[in-house]
Formats: C-alpha cells, structure tokens, sequence
C-alpha cells in the first residue's frame, strides 16, 4: 500500500532539510499512516511504533474514539481563547481534577509550557504563603534532568546540547544528583528552597529508574522542610510505566503534577498541571495563561484519550507487557546487550559497540527488519510501544529486536 504516491522517502527528507531548521537528527523513515501499534511509511512499508512519538501515543496511533472526540469538537467549536468560557472547558476539568484527584487543574499545551507554569506556582507559594524573601525562591531539581526547552528550563539542565549559548540563564535552580536522599537532605537546609522538581522515572538520561524508597523518602524530606514536591509526568504518566503515575509506585501524591504528551493520546498538544486549592487559587486572572490552554478541541481529546486509559485498562497492560518485554530482552543471548531496563513499557536497552557498530546502526536494522526506535546518548536504545500491543504482536517485536542483534554476531 502506497500512503502518498506524491513523493517519495528521499523527496521529503530532502525537502526538510532544504527548508526546515536542522534542529534534529530523525530515522531516515518518512511515515506517513498510523494505525495503534503500526505506521506506515510513504513507499508502504509497516513497522511497529517503538517510540510512540516519546511515550505520546500511548493509546496507539489514531484511536477511533480520540480521532471522534477531535473531529466532532473540531467542527463545532475549536477555539475561544479563555476570554470567554466554553461550555466543555468546565466538563473537562471536572473528569480530569476527578480522575488524578486534585482540587484544580490548569491546562497548557506543552509539556514545557506546564513545567514553566509548574515553576511559576511553587513560587508564587514560596512568597505568598512560605513567605520566602522577594525573588529570593529556589527550587532543587536532579542532575541530567529533562523538563523541556523554554529558556527557564534549560537554564537548569546539564546537558550542554540543551543550554549552550543560550544564556543568559534564569536564576534560582540549584542541581543536585539524582537518586540521592542525602543530596536532597542537605540542600532542602536551605530556607529559601521552595520545591523539588523530578522525574519520577528519567527519561531523557535514558530511563534511569531510581531505587525503591526514592520518591517516598523525597515527598518526606520536601514535608519535614515545608517545601513543594513537583512531579515532571510529562514522560511517565498516564499508565505508560504500569501505573496511572509512576509515582502511584510508591503512594506518592505530589503536591504538583505535570502532565502532558498521552494525556491527549498525541493526538493534540495538551498539557496540565495540577495541585489543590491552596496552591492554585494562589494564581489570579490575568497572572497566567495560554490562547490556547484550555480549549475545547483539547478539552474533548483528552476527556476521551483518558477515557481510553481506563476503558482499555492500559495501565495494567504495560504492567504485564514490560514484564514480558524486560524477561525476553534479558534472555537475548548477545554481549551487544549490557542492560536492560525500565517500568511498564518505558525501557531501554544499553548497546555496546562492536567495532563500528553502535545504537544508531542497530537502530537502522530494527527499521529494515520493521520496528522504530531511536537510540539516545549514543548506546542508549529505548523501547516504549504504545500501550495498545498485544501480547503476539509483542513477541513479534521481541524476534525483530532478536533477528536484528543476530546480523551483527
Ligand atoms: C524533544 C527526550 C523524551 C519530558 C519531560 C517535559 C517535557 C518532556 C519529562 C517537555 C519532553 C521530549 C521532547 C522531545 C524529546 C523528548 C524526550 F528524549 F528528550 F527525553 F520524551 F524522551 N518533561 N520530552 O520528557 O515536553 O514541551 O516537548 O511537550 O525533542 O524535545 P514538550
């Protein structure tokens, strides 16, 4: 099957990189169909989704139902801007705020812009409520963290890709190893810190899962010292490591939550933060927002991208799957494979190289053999289908990842 015989693979590659910015490295795979697990490129070759556009497509590619609730809303209304109310914003908040278990939400579009605004309530709390000195509020976030690229956020980051000549940067971050109880401890002394920012699991370091106790003993440490614990779920969340939250893991409800990327299937750009009243009603009008925050086309899509969480149980999906997935990677008989790790279906694999071969090449083959993945920090693959898989389709993968290990032995 042909999905557009206008042009070729090598047509739009190389359009893109006559007209677009050169501001990523993709596959060189055109696609242009998608259909749960599978997409299709434009010569009509199928693969499996292995990345689901960074754990975006959760519900798998063009969920009928996702699909439905973004074309009815699309031709009834799609935009108001919050100037005015519209009648689904309202329905929206209350299935959300109901379903994480928070007083408010606060919709945004992208997961950058819900860490900024993440970041612009745990300070309003430091000086209105903590009483932290004007300008003065500091919030603790992990090393080889990522939260996003707004200039605010890579102002924190480590990774010279992210922040390197683009300062200069936004003060009041301090950066501490992650993982580490005793880092949080000591820099939580601190009076002027107003919260800690994490990421339940990294995703970005390459699925970096923490140990057992981790969140529990920050959420304590963030307690004892009167400062907000702020969960970045942007990657994790919405039943993508086994759980509705990775936090759920460990019982930790965050005083703020991020999320963004699945909570709209991928379908649309939503994102949110949430936190209870004391917090939110913290901000007042005019003080933040978006043209597009809130509106009702994402209002709908994310009603039914949630709704498709449950109804499909896809939380306990993962759970199950990434066992499976973890089990087969681990019995792949080949020293090219040091590591495998990972929750639910949020995993990766560490390639060593074998000669001239690394992630990228391995990477290529899965595409030949018809699996996407990408490969990150060079020898980091990782393995994050949508949570729709079946459990042969699974196994099938498992033999594409198998067959294409074997051709470099
Ligand atoms: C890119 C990685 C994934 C995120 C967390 C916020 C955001 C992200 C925990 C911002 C975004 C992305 C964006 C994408 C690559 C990507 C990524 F490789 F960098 F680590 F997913 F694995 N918090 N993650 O992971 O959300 O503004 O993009 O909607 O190319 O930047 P956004």
């Amino acid at each position: 099957m042909s999905t557009n015989p206008k042009i070729t693979s090598k047509e739009a590659i190389e359009l893109e990189h006559r007209y677009g910015a050169h501001n990523y490295h993709p596959l060189p795979v055109v696609l242009a169909k998608g259909e749960g697990v599978h997409v299709w490129d434009v010569e009509g070759k199928k693969y499996y989704d292995f990345l689901s556009a960074y754990s975006a497509v959760n519900q798998g590619h063009c969920h009928p139902r996702i699909v439905k609730a973004m074309t009815d809303q699309a031709e009834t209304l799609a935009l108001t801007s919050r100037a005015f109310h519209n009648d689904v914003l309202g329905e929206f908040e209350k299935f959300a705020t109901e379903y994480f278990g928070f007083d408010k939400i606060l919709p945004m579009n992208t997961g950058a812009e819900a860490v900024e605004t993440a970041i612009k309530l745990c300070r309003k709390w430091a000086y209105l409520t903590k009483g932290i000195e004007k300008n003065q509020a500091k919030i603790i976030v992990c090393e080889n963290n990522f939260h996003g690229r707004t200039t605010t956020i890579v102002s924190f980051s480590n990774d010279p890709d992210a922040y390197a000549e683009y300062g200069p940067f936004t003060p009041g971050f301090i950066r501490i190893p992650y993982n580490d109880l005793n880092a949080l401890e000591k820099a939580l002394e601190d009076p002027t810190v107003a919260g800690f920012m994490v990421e339940p699991i990294q995703g970005e370091a390459g699925v970096y899962v923490p140990g057992d106790g981790y969140l529990k003993g920050a959420q304590e440490l963030c307690r004892k010292n009167n400062v907000l614990f702020i969960a970045d779920e942007v990657q994790t969340g919405i039943a993508r490591t086994g759980k509705l939250l990775a936090c759920d893991y460990e019982d930790v409800k965050p005083d703020i939550l991020i999320l963004g990327k699945a909570i709209s299937g991928g379908m649309y750009p939503v994102s949110a933060v949430f936190a209870n009243d004391e917090i939110m009603l913290l901000i007042k009008p005019g003080q933040h927002g978006s043209t597009f925050g809130g509106n009702p086309v994402g209002a709908k899509v994310a009603m039914a991208a949630l709704e498709v969480i449950r109804d499909e149980k896809l939380a306990e999906k993962a759970m199950y799957l990434g066992e499976i997935l973890r089990n087969e990677l681990e019995a792949i008989d080949s020293d090219m494979i040091t590591l495998v790790r990972g929750r639910g279906l949020l995993n990766a694999i560490i390639i060593k190289p074998k000669g001239d071969i690394v992630a990228w090449d391995v990477c290529l083959k899965m595409a030949e053999n018809g699996l996407l993945a990408k490969p990150t920090h060079g020898d980091i693959i990782r393995f994050a289908p949508p949570l729709v898989i079946t459990e042969e389709q699974l196994m099938d993968c498992v033999e594409i990842i198998r067959k294409s290990i074997a051709s470099f032995e």
